[in-house]
């Protein structure tokens, strides 16, 4: 259905109108007429079956190019500038944390990129701690895969790091900081990268749209991450104050976390008297992270944005796992597909009304409008629908139909009915 078709399309809004006109005159007007109106369209969301495939080749995890090629000369590179500083943040009107960030914004700016491109990411460090990037998701040279002390140098404050790859395979991916992740990426380090296929996918070939959206879903302990930056913040300060060199700052932050060479040295190093951080900690089990805000792309209801839709759109929604618990998006009104997992089309769309999102993944799903009105868009584990405690607030927002006065629906009764 949609923009391939108009006639189809003008079939379904007579039919729809004719409807609403039956449903006004046998069921008295306004919402519950609208009501009746829409449920009796079944034949308006008909289309054709899809050819998505349910069978899969077994090489598609394979990656479409050798990871480990190199851009040959004259191949265009796509170079994006990434500045790690701390800022200050606001989640909601009156409640600003500092937070560790992307070119001063959180989250991070989307990358979006065609799959095959090459990419070049210049990550320039002056805030007080040291940093990477990982990039999730995609099949980069291991040497860009932005594990500190696993495949390079933290990259230290007041130093760069150039990360270069191939952009592959296409699909939902996020990037974010490797370096103490509970707190890097809580406290602001993560963006979405977005892999377009070079030719319209199956989502887009089967659900023809024109309007998405991206929705990176995270959660944060305002004390956890305020303690933990101050900490840092005074610890930086001192180091500077005592003139150590970016080599002698990194050569401690190694120790501070517990870097050695093989497991028996550390073994070893444990018994001469070495104190691991998880012995030293000020935190530990006396003080679990407990977050109080949570947030879709950094901003918790009532301030986060409404997904658009109109009737007979569909919408591609990406969900970006980008915190550290698990959430189940559920959608008011509407079954939808989830079409894609981890960037990927799935081997067949599955039909739901609420998806689990666990941390690290990604979720495509197209919504389809079917049923206009206002419709809550929210985690259904309910301590995230709350800010510090307080319902309504965090991982919520509307699906709003633009045309949903057209339609019939009347706001102001809703409000009415609703409180
Ligand atoms: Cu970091």
């Amino acid at each position: 259905m949609g923009k391939d078709k108009p006639s189809d399309n003008n079939k379904e809004a007579l039919g729809r109108r004719e409807l609403l006109k039956l449903g006004g005159i046998g069921l008295g007007t306004g919402l519950i007429g609208n009501a009746f109106g829409q449920s009796g369209q079944k034949a308006a969301a008909h289309q054709q079956v899809s050819q998505w495939p349910g069978a899969f080749d077994p090489q598609e995890t394979h990656p479409p190019y050798p990871p480990r090629d190199r851009p040959k000369p004259g191949e265009k590179i796509h170079v994006h500038d990434i500045e790690v500083t701390i800022g200050l943040h606001e989640i909601v009107p009156g409640v600003q944390t500092h937070m560790f960030m992307f070119n001063k914004s959180y989250p991070g700016p989307e990358i979006r990129v065609k799959e095959g491109d090459w990419v070049q990411v210049n990550l320039k460090n002056t805030s007080p701690e040291f940093h990477t990037i990982h990039w999730h998701g995609i099949m980069v040279p291991m040497e860009m895969d932005g594990v500190p002390l696993g495949t390079q140098w933290p990259v230290a404050p007041n130093q760069e790091f150039r990360y270069l790859w191939r952009a592959q395979p296409a699909g939902t991916h996020f990037y974010h900081c490797h370096v103490m992740t509970t707190l890097h990426q809580q406290a602001g380090l993560v963006g979405s990268l977005i892999v377009e296929p070079k030719e319209p996918d199956i989502v887009q070939k089967t659900f023809p749209y024109k309007r998405e959206y991206t929705m990176i879903l995270s959660e944060l302990d305002t004390n956890f991450v305020r303690n933990m930056m101050s900490e840092m913040v005074e610890m930086g300060v001192q180091m500077e104050r005592m003139n150590h060199s970016a080599k002698m700052m990194r050569e401690m932050n190694g120790k501070m976390m517990g870097w050695f060479k093989s497991k028996e040295e550390f073994v070893k190093a444990v018994k001469n008297g070495y104190i691991p951080p998880y012995l030293a900690a000020r935190t530990g089990t006396a003080m679990p992270i407990t977050p109080n805000y949570f947030m879709i792309n950094g901003k918790s209801y009532p301030m986060t944005d409404p997904l658009m839709i109109r009737r007979g759109e569909n919408i591609r929604v990406r969900l970006i796992a980008g915190g550290f618990m698990p959430h189940f998006i559920h959608l008011h009104g509407h079954d939808f597909w989830h079409v894609c997992q981890d960037g990927s089309p799935l081997a067949t769309p599955v039909r739901m009304n609420t998806i689990p999102i666990y941390p690290g993944t990604t979720s495509d799903i197209v919504i389809q409008g079917t049923n206009p009105g206002f419709w809550h868009l929210h985690d259904h584990s309910d301590l995230a629908t709350t800010n510090n405690g307080q319902h309504p607030g965090g991982m919520m927002t509307m699906l709003m139909y633009e045309d949903a006065r057209e339609a019939g629906v009347k706001w102001e009764e809703v409000i009415a009915i609703s409180s």
